[in-house]
């Protein structure tokens, strides 16, 4: 009976953990399957922040809607951009002959930071 009792607590338990880690990963990354995607500016953060790719090209249609002065310029410092933002208004950056690999993307200071990971190879 004993057993019963700790073979099904152990078997929730896990449908738990299954459930929350896959939930975790989800709300986390941003799969992009067509060659854009777009990225809000706000709330001191991008959202999605984590986007992964198979493609080499992809265009970022960034909306900044945080006023913050901070979030003003988005650098991708490995691709050598780096662009203004206008506020409350879609500002696209087409980043081509991408590369496998993880590419961070911030603000000036580092404060809001993202992360392309392209996986093309
Ligand atoms: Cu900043």
């Amino acid at each position: 009976m004993i057993n019963v009792i700790l073979f099904n607590s152990i078997a929730a338990l896990l449908i738990i953990l299954i459930i929350v880690w896959f939930w975790l990963i989800k709300s986390k990354s941003t799969q992009v399957q067509v060659d854009e995607i777009t990225v809000y500016v706000k709330d001191s953060a991008y959202s999605p922040n984590r986007i992964e790719t198979s493609h080499s090209k992809l265009t970022i249609n960034f909306i900044r809607e945080d006023a913050s002065p901070c979030s003003e310029y988005v650098l991708f410092e490995e691709l050598n951009v780096h662009e203004q933002l206008p506020l409350n208004k879609p500002h696209k950056i087409t980043l081509t002959n991408l590369k496998s690999g993880n590419y961070r993307f911030t603000c000036q200071m580092g404060m809001y930071q993202g992360e392309l990971i392209v996986t093309n190879q």
